[in-house]
Formats: C-alpha cells, structure tokens, sequence
C-alpha cells in the first residue's frame, strides 16, 4: 500500500524541473505515435526560444493552396525573429511535433480529403491508433491537442489565431470548446486575437475563469481597462480580466506561473493590428447571418466551427481572409518575442 501510494503519487508530481526534464526525455524518444523533429529536439535541448504552431487552421480554415503558403510563412515569422518553430500535426497517424517543409506540405496539401481530420485532445489516440489496423489519417490539431502535444516537449508557447469558446445558446446545447478545459489543464500559454464574436465572449472569460486560466490583454499603449478582443476587431464590448504591457510582462507573468508549479494554461490576446481591422459593427452583421446559416443548416459539434468560419469567408467576399492572415502573423511575431524573453529570464 505504502510503495503503491509511493508511486501513484510520484507520477501525479506537478510538473517541476526534474520531472519535467524526465518526462520531456521519454517523450522525446521517438515511439511509433509520437515523433519529434531532430530540430525541436536540439532547440529544447539547448535552452532555444521554441514556439508551438497549430495545424488546424490549415486543414479546415484556410484553403489549398494559400495554406500551404501560410504554414510556410509562420515558421519563417518563427525564425526571423530569433525562435524556432515547432509545427504540430498528425501525419499518417502519428502526432508530429516540428516537421520538415516536405512534411508540412503534404499534410497542408491533404486539406479537404474526407481522411484528414479536425483533432482535439479527445481524439488523438483514436488517429494514432487507427495506424496499427492499417488506417491512415492526418490531421490538423486544434488548440487543444497542440497544448497538449506542446506540453508533452515542454513548449512553453504557443502562437495562434483565435480561441475556441462557449458557443452562444451554450447554456442548452453544451458546445464549449475542448480549447477552454485544456487552459485549465495545460501550462502552455496561448498568444491568439481573442474569440470571434459568434461565441458567447463573456461565458468564455467566465469560463476560463473557472477553469484557473489566466487572461490577460496586450495593452500597446492603451490606458486603463481594454476590451477582450474579438478577432477581426479590436474590440468585443467585454473588458479583458487583466491588461499586459508588454512581452516582457508576458514573459514574466509565464515564468511565475511555472516557478509556482501552476499547471493551468494561460492565454496573452493580442489585437488585430489596427490597419487588418475590421469594424465590430461591419462583423456583427455579417456573424449573425453565418449563425443563421448555420442553424438552419442544424450543423453543430466539431462542425459548427468550420461551417461558421466558411459562411463568414463567403459573407464577406473573402475580405476577412487578408485580415486572418495579418492577424496569425502578428500573434506568431508576439509569441517569439514572449519566447525569448522567457528563455532569458530561465537562464
Ligand atoms: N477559431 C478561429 N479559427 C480557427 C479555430 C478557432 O478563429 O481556426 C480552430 C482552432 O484550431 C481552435 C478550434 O482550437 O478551431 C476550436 O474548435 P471547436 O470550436 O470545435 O473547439
Ligand atoms: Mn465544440
């Protein structure tokens, strides 16, 4: 009872220094379902500023072949400003972390096939598994799954576009993102632009609250209380639980939370760049008609995400497309600078 207890405890341990060492070492051994790339590897290694990249918004947000193009430019964002990305995906069914420009295209260029799949946390030993009975699926991670796997390393940031959240009418249907329990799980910290407004914004910060994720709101010079963003638009009409200066705060704040052994997520949101805005009043609109779409269309679950994102693509004539874009690269720019940083202050 005593050695029982002895050794359940001691795998449960939060996740310290040595632990986490031991535990980044046996993942990094390659096992059939996981594999990490030689360059993350030695980036981890060598103390290197690594930043964790979803795939999710290349398999079922941007289309073939500008996802290919963007997957490309965020890891040279990654590279420019002194970090090192590391890709997260699903290739022939098993989870990647950091894959080689080969590799990143064929798992982009598989967008739209009926086997590639959109992954959260509770899907990934269905995929991997499948490998072993002869079924071959990539997959894009969502936020959620790429934490996780990101932890798995001990990537400590991730850079994104938006966060999963309680989607409005939450309260019947219970469709609150798999991203939002993972914040409260996962010390990683997300760098996205908010949540769109076609989710329920104040019931996510509820949430998230609830959860122990921390939030906060890069400020960039603003005074006094900012709003939550809400991803095409600087503003959500909801002010944001705490205000960040800068990434050196940020940097801060992360390394806190490791030293006090925290094993919540946070999440740093940073507003659209304010030349890509687009006005909360133009987006209102046209978020309204795309819920209606999809409510009539009786899409929901992991669907609704997508079909929403579709509707608001054609509702806007592809202007909100330019406006993703710019907005990815300045949350990836934000999150290597936050990387640095926290490589500093570790050292
Ligand atoms: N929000 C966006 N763009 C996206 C997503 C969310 O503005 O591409 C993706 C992310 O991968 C996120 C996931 O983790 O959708 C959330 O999906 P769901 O709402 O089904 O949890
Ligand atoms: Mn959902």
């Amino acid at each position: 009872m005593g050695t029982f207890f002895r050794t359940a405890h001691r795998s449960r341990l939060p996740s310290g220094r040595a632990t986490f060492a031991a535990l980044g070492r046996r993942s990094l051994t390659n096992n059939g379902f996981f594999r990490v790339s030689e360059e993350v590897r030695e980036a981890l290694h060598a103390k290197k500023p690594v930043v964790a990249l979803e795939t999710t918004i290349y398999t079922h947000g941007f289309p073939y072949p500008e996802n290919v193009a963007l997957a490309s430019l965020l890891e040279s964002v990654v590279r420019v400003n002194g970090g090192v990305p590391a890709t997260i995906g699903i290739l022939d069914g098993v989870a990647r972390v950091g894959m080689d420009p080969e590799e990143l295209i064929r798992l982009t260029e598989s967008a739209g096939k009926s086997t590639t799949l959109k992954l959260s946390r509770r899907d990934l030993s269905y995929v991997c598994g499948q490998r072993l009975v002869g079924k071959n699926f990539n997959g894009g991670t969502t936020i959620s799954s790429t934490m996780l796997l990101a932890h798995l390393v001990g990537i400590k940031i991730f850079g994104t576009g938006g966060l999963g959240g309680v989607h409005r009418g939450a309260e019947s249907s219970m469709d609150i993102s798999a991203d939002l329990t993972e914040l409260g799980r996962t010390p990683v910290a997300v760098i996205s632009s908010g949540c769109k407004s076609f989710l329920d914004i104040p019931r996510t910060l509820e949430y998230l609250e609830t959860e122990g994720a921390y939030v906060g709101t890069f400020a960039d010079g603003r005074k006094g209380d900012v709003d939550f963003p809400a991803f095409w638009s600087r503003d959500s009409g909801v002010k944001s639980p705490t205000t960040v200066e800068n990434e050196i705060e940020a940097a801060a704040i992360i390394h806190a939370q490791h030293s006090l052994n925290i094993s919540s997520g946070l999440h740093f949101a940073n507003p659209i760049p304010t030349e890509s805005a687009i006005p909360k009043e133009t987006m209102d609109v046209v978020i309204e008609e795309a819920i209606r779409q999809a409510n009539a269309s009786g899409i929901t679950g992991k669907d609704n995400t997508p079909f929403i994102l579709n509707k608001i693509k054609e509702l806007t004539q592809g202007a909100s497309i330019p406006a993703n874009k710019a907005l990815i690269e300045s949350n990836v720019r934000r999150a290597t600078i936050v990387a640095r940083e926290l490589a500093i202050l570790e050292s």
